[in-house]
């Protein structure tokens, strides 16, 4: 290779992999920090210009790679601070960025969704680990295992990013960076950090974050961890949202070593959430614990870069009743593994083409086990196995060229294989009568599966001159099923209801004949700003997919499944369902922007920034497809001045109508919710205060499913959920923060 152009590669993957303090790295932060913030803070901070949120390299691959889609979204660990003064649920963060929502979970468990699709569909990596299935609710999400206080920085990877961002997804890919190595100049070691404290008036919420460093110019030690709790919340007519409140708190140390152009990591840490209550579940967690560990190397070599990272994670989680709002005894255990390797080597092959090629191994193994109540004819004397020594093993390959072609024409192609091995033990229910015949079916089939996937990924980008870019991008991306919607194995009217991370109150069961969803998506993105970005900055990015074999589900019709034959018409009823594959389409419009309004020494600098978000699924037998965000929008104004920095927002949300009639969804009404934030900082000191839904507005979540605890209705059992209501969103709070930095 030419000396140059290796001189090149080297500089550009320098600067990819440099490390900076997560304070400087609002200085790059890309389109949705406010211009408020960004002014001040480049008055106090020195310039770097280095690539700011470096999230980490994920399992799947390059996350700092050079070469970033330009409908990727952003957020800054600025960000990520910032929505701690409202929030202590790293999922719901997701629904800030273009085409983002969440979906309602426990108070710090959301499950995150991306141009309409949610859960298992968006694969999220923190510091390249995943972490897989341990609940059949998904109680324990990925993103549960980190605070928002401790995101040094996340990217959001649309539906047709590169094959080398990661395999086994459909929606998007969320690449979160905890705790990244700090380095200072000179020999002398200092220490740097701050402790936080916050107060949230709606369910007295509170809690506290700390992150502290001490570094040098080649070795960083860091600590970053939080722990919060709150009450349940009260809605804006003044009712009390049962089953919401949470305890929970997490923690990482990391340890970095730079040798020359060697960069080696070790981090360790874990998680205690000893309650979380849930509104749209039948079931509580009562307890979920967790460690973890990884291993990053980063070089830089005369030829490239090589990448690699080896991760393990420990869950165990147990489900069971909060008091007072659910009673009664139902121990539900899981226990759950992951471990995994990456290898990525980015090669500079001439001075227009970077060649990628990656592999990596990725092995979940799951146990789901009920034990049985004591007395209880229904519930005993056996154990109830749900999943018994699941095992999930992806082995992923990929291969990918990005030329620059010129200086105004780049082009990335790239080929992926994963191929998923799943299989599971035999399983029984509590008790032979009631659950013998599904447990025998079962165990008589063979469990062993294998799906041989193929993705590809195409992107175009054009940047006609300096204000304008427009990128078109194509892909196939491939997910199999997850160990429930293949293996959940019984039709007993219970234990279907235990199963599903829908929220929405009904009963599922697996099915084995499951083939994996591929999607095939087209996106373009277009980009209009002034030549500097400081003025004004439009995006527009509408995208369109077909997905083959969309793993939806089917009113359940097998002989043994309840309430036959009323469960396959009913339309005002919780029901029970079948997974099943049906071919879909899902297309929207993401809509950013901002636009500076003002800039003078007495009145500082004020900011327009705007979204709007629009998507639409349905499968091709007319079905809707379950959680579709209905159209929705923010728009606010950023001011700041001196060390004041505030925002008014707006935010408005249309009705949701178009629902999932195979699940009997329940539709929302639109709402518009007004939010106030300031802070003021001083020196090493900061305070945040912020109203959130001033008007104390009663709106219901669209996305936040069923409120299966506070309405109720007499059953057999004494009392079970009624059917047809929303959980309500949380009425006004006020908002505190105040951190203190050393
Ligand atoms: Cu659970």
């Amino acid at each position: 290779m030419p000396i140059q152009s290796r001189n090149t590669l080297r500089r550009a993957l320098h600067l990819t992999s440099a490390l900076v303090r997560p304070s400087l790295a609002i200085l790059c932060m890309a389109p949705l920090l406010t211009f408020g913030a960004r002014a001040q803070t480049a008055v106090e901070l020195p310039t770097i210009v280095v690539r700011p949120e470096t999230p980490s390299t994920t399992a799947g691959g390059a996350s700092d790679g050079p070469f970033t889609p330009a409908d990727t979204a952003t957020i800054s660990g600025v960000q990520a601070q910032g929505a701690t003064l409202s929030t202590s649920d790293s999922g719901s963060l997701i629904s800030r960025i273009p085409g983002g929502a969440a979906w309602g979970a426990g108070g710090v468990s959301s499950l995150p969704a991306v141009n309409g699709m949610g859960a298992d569909r968006v694969q999220v990596s923190i510091n390249g680990m995943l972490f897989g299935l341990a609940c059949p609710n998904e109680m324990n999400p990925p993103l549960s295992f980190v605070n928002p206080a401790m995101i040094a920085g996340a990217r959001v990877y649309m539906g047709t990013a590169p094959v080398s961002v990661g395999g086994d997804y459909t929606g998007a890919k969320v690449d979160v960076s905890v705790a990244p190595a700090q380095f200072t100049p000179g020999q002398a070691l200092t220490t740097h950090g701050s402790v936080s404290g916050f107060f949230r008036s709606n369910g007295d919420g509170y809690g506290v974050d700390a992150n502290v460093t001490v570094s040098n110019e080649d070795t960083s030690v860091t600590y970053t961890g939080g722990w919060a709790r709150a009450s349940d919340y009260t809605a804006g007519d003044g009712t009390t949202i049962k089953s919401t409140m949470y305890e929970t708190q997490n923690h990482a140390l990391s340890v970095s070593k730079k040798l020359q152009d060697q960069l080696f990591t070790f981090q360790i840490g874990g998680q205690f959430i000893p309650s979380e209550g849930y509104v749209n579940q039948y079931m509580d967690l009562v307890e979920n614990k967790s460690i973890f560990g990884n291993a990053r190397y980063e070089g830089l070599f005369d030829w490239g870069k090589l990448e690699a990272t080896v991760f393990a994670n420990r869950v165990r989680h147990t489900m069971g009743f909060i008091e007072p709002d659910k009673s009664g005894d139902m121990p539900m255990d899981t226990r759950s593994t992951d471990l995994g390797y990456a290898v990525k080597g980015t090669f500079g092959v001439s001075a227009h083409d970077v060649i990628r090629l990656g592999n990596e191994l990725y092995y979940n193994n799951l146990d789901d086990w009920w034990p049985p109540v004591e007395g209880s004819m229904m519930m005993g004397p056996d154990t109830f196995i749900t999943i018994n020594n699941g095992q999930r093993l992806r082995l992923g390959t990929f291969g990918e060229w990005e030329r620059h072609i010129d200086d105004k024409w780049t082009a990335v192609f790239g080929l992926r294989n994963d191929i998923v091995w799943m299989n599971t033990g035999d399983v029984q229910g509590y008790n032979e009568m009631m659950y013998g015949q599904n447990a025998a079916l079962f165990n008589a089939q063979d469990h062993a599966r294998t799906d041989f996937n193929v993705d590809a990924s195409a992107i175009l980008r054009y940047e006609a001159n300096e204000s304008s870019l427009y990128e078109l991008g194509l892909a196939r991306k491939t997910r199999s099923p997850n160990f429930y919607e293949r293996y959940a194995w019984s039709t007993n009217a219970m234990a279907m209801s235990m199963i599903g991370w829908f929220g929405d109150g009904n009963g599922y069961v697996g099915n084995l004949d499951l083939a994996p969803e591929a999607a095939h998506t087209v996106s373009f993105t277009a980009t209009w700003h002034d030549p500097a970005k400081k003025v004004w900055e439009l995006r527009v990015s509408p995208y369109y997919s077909y997905v083959l074999d969309y793993i939806d589900a089917d009113r359940c019709a097998l002989s043994t499944c309840p309430n036959l034959p009323g469960n396959l018409t009913t339309t005002d009823n919780f029901v029970y369902l079948q997974f099943a594959n049906h071919d879909a389409w899902l297309y929207g419009v993401n809509i950013d922007g901002k636009l500076a309004l003002w800039d003078d020494a007495t009145y500082g600098k004020g900011a327009f920034r705007g979204s709007l978000n629009f998507v639409q699924g349905q499968r091709t037998d007319g079905v809707n497809l379950y959680h579709m965000m209905p159209l929705n929008g923010v728009v606010a104004i950023d001011h700041s001045l001196g060390h004041w920095s505030s925002s008014l927002e707006l935010q408005l949300v249309s009705s949701k109508t178009l629902v999932s009639q195979v699940r009997n969804e329940v539709e929302t009404s639109a709402y518009a919710l007004l939010n106030f934030r300031t802070s003021y900082e001083l020196d090493m000191v900061k305070v945040d205060f912020g109203v959130d839904n001033i008007f104390d507005t009663n709106y219901d979540l669209p996305l936040g499913g069923a409120n299966l605890v506070n309405y109720q209705v007499a059953s057999m059992m004494g009392s079970s959920a009624a059917w047809g209501y929303p959980v309500a969103g949380m009425g006004r709070s006020f908002n505190t923060r105040v951190t203190v930095k050393f």
